[in-house]
């Protein structure tokens, strides 16, 4: 495969500051590890909102969602072009939020084609304006792709402006949704709320416990997930770094205990990329202002250079 890299230094989505410096932090891994990885792709820069970090917040249960917005256009072609164009896009985002805009980006280059999501995550990233706890985008992606707004198990009334943006998110690229929920696999997911819950339980959607990852082991694991997500064409994988357990994953904004180990991690995303289905990979949360040993983008590195390898293999 021949890969291209996107980098979306953007962390609007985000609710502790400094994941825009992630992709950074990753590269100054590799240099200190004396590594020339980096130049051997092209590299496409998406440019960013983050100047909205420093402007009033219009939407409280939907932090930024018009510079959103915004980062979804951008994101979601720069990705459609890449694929359309034949080559593999790796992203390298700051927050998760970006993650809907690269499901988006997969999409409407092929519209026709079922996409499944292998989402590797302590968080279910199923949230809505309408159940949000923290307003964070970043934690809405996933209800974003499947165009979910779980008005069910509502907390809070939501302004005018802020559901025409939402539902605006939801339907770019005018196909909506990008991705149906029984073909989402959430790995080592722990830590989220009862709106999401209920999410998953209405849909049945497939989870992998870390225990699961740790006693099946890789090939096994990875053998299982495509033989579930069968009927699809192509398969994106998303790797929020805080899937890693919180003792190694100081380096992002939401550490969670009872994580995976960095070498289940490696082991399984690189088992991954070995699929002729997986048409994309996305490394996301590097926070190197809470990590003062750059550990957090040094593991992303590691992780990063062997599934790259693995993808040139194929
Ligand atoms: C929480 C945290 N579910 C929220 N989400 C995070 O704010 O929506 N996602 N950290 O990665
Ligand atoms: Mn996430
Ligand atoms: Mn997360
Ligand atoms: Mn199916």
């Amino acid at each position: 495969k021949n890969i291209k890299i996107i980098e979306v230094k953007s962390e609007i989505g985000a609710g502790t500051r400094g994941a825009s410096l992630g992709v950074e932090a990753i590269k100054i891994a590799a240099l200190d590890f004396m590594s020339n990885f980096f130049v051997h792709f092209p590299t496409e820069s998406v440019e960013t909102e983050n100047r909205l970090l420093f402007e009033p917040i219009e939407s409280p249960y939907a932090k930024r969602i018009k510079g959103t917005y915004t980062m979804y256009e951008r994101v979601s072609k720069a990705v459609c072009d890449t694929v359309k164009a034949n080559w593999f896009p790796v992203v390298l985002s700051g927050d998760h939020s970006t993650a809907g805009a690269t499901i988006a980006g997969l999409k409407i280059a092929r519209p026709k084609a079922k996409l499944g999501v292998i989402w590797i995550d302590a968080h279910a990233d199923l949230h809505t304006p309408y159940t949000t706890p923290s307003g964070n985008m970043h934690g809405m992606p996933l209800a974003v792709s499947i165009a979910e707004d779980n008005k069910d198990h509502m907390v809070h009334e939501v302004d005018d402006n802020t559901v025409r943006m939402w539902n605006a998110l939801k339907n770019i690229g005018k196909i909506a949704p990008k991705v149906l929920p029984e073909d989402i696999v959430f790995i080592s997911l722990r830590d989220y709320e009862k709106e999401e819950e209920h999410l998953i339980k209405k849909h049945g959607m497939k989870v992998i416990t870390t225990g699961e990852v740790r006693r099946k082991g890789a090939e096994s694991v990875a053998r299982s997930i495509f033989r579930y997500l069968s009927d699809c064409e192509y398969i994106y994988v998303s790797f929020d770094v805080d899937s890693l357990d919180a003792s190694i994953s100081r380096g992002t904004g939401t550490p969670v205990s009872n994580g995976l180990r960095e070498r289940e991690a490696e082991d399984l995303i690189s088992k991954f990329m070995q699929h002729r289905k997986i048409c994309c990979f996305e490394i996301t949360e590097v926070n190197p202002t809470l990590d003062r040993e750059n550990l957090m983008a040094e593991i992303a590195f590691n992780i990063l250079q062997r599934s790259v390898n693995v993808l040139m293999m194929n």
